[in-house]
């Protein structure tokens, strides 16, 4: 069946809301009292859905407030509470505008494994779907498979892929990539970066020279600097993705497999943690399973019944 993206985040979202709901179900039972056991308990299925031991327990103690003030009294009450507290707690994201100078940069950053490549071939075929010139750079020369990888989803989308001779300087390639962007009229780039080098250390430093050629070809450039973040690593994957701050000026995050995670609640903790919005999720492998990050639609997936999240199209 077709889904529409709202379906498409529900059905991305199914594991995740059984961990979440199921466990906050049996908390939040009818009738219950709000008392300090139940609160406890509350902290405990919000941490053990990776929301992050600080947030839980400051979500914990604004719930604890609000009921406090008489606004819940009993635990059928609590689910409204608990769902505007985890809205209150995720940034707004920014849409950006379109550069004054096209084309628009943006990087794809993280550690490996993370879903870069795939994110950068959903994003190119998004862009060309919109009706846009997209160029997409290969700039991870580390592995030569993920050329060929990139190369299949540019195929796909209609992109066009600009790629290096073997072990190329990535930073060769991206200004390759823009100088050819140039010229045809593109109004987007993709880059698709390295998740590793040799060192670590080289790793940043390629990244940071990656930021200058953007900024010497396009000013301004890169425009995006997202940094890719696979959903199932959790709370575990934030100290690795604090490194990336540091190497480039992070402008969003991408959280993919988010379809693969029953714990979604590292979405609602990661723009604070992280001092940096959340834009993308991915809730899958094909083309059109990246979406934008919209809060209110993201909470509603997470604590939706499953008759609610069938309404919207789950199968
Ligand atoms: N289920 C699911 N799988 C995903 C998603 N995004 C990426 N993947 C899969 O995750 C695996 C790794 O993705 P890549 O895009 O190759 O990751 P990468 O960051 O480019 O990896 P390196 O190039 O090794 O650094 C692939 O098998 C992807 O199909 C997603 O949102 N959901
Ligand atoms: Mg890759």
């Amino acid at each position: 069946m077709a889904f529409g993206r709202l379906g498409r985040l529900f059905s991305g979202l199914g594991r995740a809301r059984r961990g979440l709901r199921e466990k906050l179900g049996s908390v939040l039972r009818p009738g219950r009292p709000v008392d300090e056991g139940l609160l406890e308990e509350l902290e405990e299925v919000l941490i053990s859905a990776d929301l992050g031991v600080e947030l839980s327990l400051e979500l914990v103690e604004r719930v604890r407030g609000r009921a406090a003030a008489g606004e819940a009294s009993d635990a059928d009450q609590l689910w409204g509470l608990v769902r505007a507290e985890l809205l209150a707690a995720i940034p707004e994201p920014i849409s950006p505008s379109d550069p004054a100078d096209p084309p628009r940069v943006t990087l794809l950053v993280g550690v490996n494994g993370g879903g870069k490549t795939t994110t950068a071939g959903k994003l190119a075929a998004r862009h060309a779907r919109e009706g846009r010139r997209v160029v997409v750079a290969a700039a991870d020369t580390f592995r030569a498979a993920a050329v060929e990888q990139l190369a299949l989803w540019a195929e796909r989308s209609g992109a066009r892929l600009v790629r290096g001779a073997d072990a190329a300087d990535p930073s060769s390639v991206l200004f390759e990539a823009l100088q050819a962007a140039r010229r045809e009229g593109a109004q987007e780039v993709v880059a698709d970066t390295a998740g590793r080098l040799h060192t670590h250390g080289n790793l940043m430093a390629e990244l940071a020279k990656m930021v200058r050629v953007c900024d010497r070809e396009v000013p301004g450039a890169p425009h995006e600097t997202l940094l890719v973040l696979d959903a199932t690593t959790g709370q575990n994957g934030l100290a690795q993705a604090r490194e990336f701050t540091r190497a480039a000026p992070l402008t969003g995050v991408v959280l993919t497999k988010l379809d693969g995670s029953a714990k979604g609640g590292i979405a609602v903790g990661i723009g604070r943690e992280l001092g940096v919005p959340l834009r993308y999720v991915g809730v899958g492998e094909g083309v059109e399973d990246l979406l934008d990050f919209r809060p209110e639609e993201f909470v509603a997936g997470l604590l939706a019944s499953e008759e609610e999240a069938a309404a919207e199209g789950e199968p």
